[in-house]
């Protein structure tokens, strides 16, 4: 039993790894047939994977969120670039958000759970021409 507690300790530690000194990871959208840009966005305690997203202006947006860390709520909040959104996901499985940028420049997103945007849970959304 101390054991596995043990185990579980070392999970939980290995599980909350701060955000704030990781790199930026930066990713384009990809465009699809559908006329819908789309990326998939991971969400770990504490960071989002990537933490920069690149999307074209006027052109719908989807991202496709799945939270890693499963157990610990995590949400998705943007307000800027002409959109205002905001998504909870915990557990498996994914969650979609879908907004359309109308302007361009670069813009915060962050997890506005407890303090994990402190712990380093924002990222950029860049909006391009
Ligand atoms: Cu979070």
């Amino acid at each position: 039993m101390k054991r596995l507690l043990t185990i579980f300790a070392l999970i939980a530690v290995a599980a909350c790894t701060k955000g704030t000194d990781r790199p930026v990871v930066s990713q384009n959208a990809t465009m699809a047939d559908d006329g819908v840009q789309r990326i998939k966005v991971a969400m770990h305690s504490y960071y989002f994977e990537p933490n920069r997203i690149v999307v074209k202006r006027d052109v719908p947006v989807e991202i496709v969120l799945s939270n890693s860390s499963h157990i610990v709520p995590h949400n998705f909040t943007l307000n800027g670039a002409g959109v205002n959104v905001s998504e909870d996901k915990w557990g498996w499985g994914h969650d979609t958000v879908r907004f359309t940028p109308t302007q361009t420049g670069e813009f915060e997103f962050v997890c506005h759970k407890g303090d994990h945007a402190k712990k380093g849970m924002v990222g950029t959304l860049v909006v391009t021409e």
